[in-house]
């Protein structure tokens, strides 16, 4: 684990209540681990949208017999072929298909890769989980 620094925060005893019960729920060690993670995920938000790096797994289901709606899919992935590092296609039953794609490169492409998949007509359920790639100390340029 990297150095850690240590800092004041002042809250109001009601917000810090609510912190307190949240880290009972969430199953946080204590209130600095549930900082850390607070502002991390928030750290992947604001990431989202930008060009800074990010990875991204978009999941996707969608009945294969609406009309092009594979072909579509499949044109959309190749459009953004360089930024997609791996796919998963599950045929879920007779109808529906489970696709997971997993993609790397600056946020900014990665949310229009995933806007683009998630709204083409007939995909059921689109979502994303996305994060800002981690620093690596051994990457170069
Ligand atoms: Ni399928």
């Amino acid at each position: 684990m990297t150095d850690l620094v240590r800092f004041g925060v002042a809250m109001e005893q009601q917000l810090l209540d609510e912190l307190d019960a949240l880290i009972e729920r969430k199953g946080w060690a204590n209130r600095s681990e549930a900082l850390r993670d607070l502002v991390r995920r928030e750290l992947d938000r604001a990431a989202w949208g930008s060009g800074k790096p990010a990875v991204a797994t978009i999941t996707l289901i969608y009945d294969h017999h609406v009309r092009e709606l594979t072909e579509k899919l499949t044109e959309i992935q190749h459009d953004f072929g360089d930024r997609i590092v791996s796919a998963l296609h599950v045929h879920l039953d007779h109808d529906h298909c489970l696709e997971v794609i997993a993609a790397k490169g600056p946020a900014r492409e990665l949310e229009k890769l995933a806007d683009r998949l998630t709204n083409a007509k007939g995909v059921t359920h689109g979502s994303v989980a996305a994060a800002a790639l981690p620093a690596s100390k051994k990457r170069r340029g």
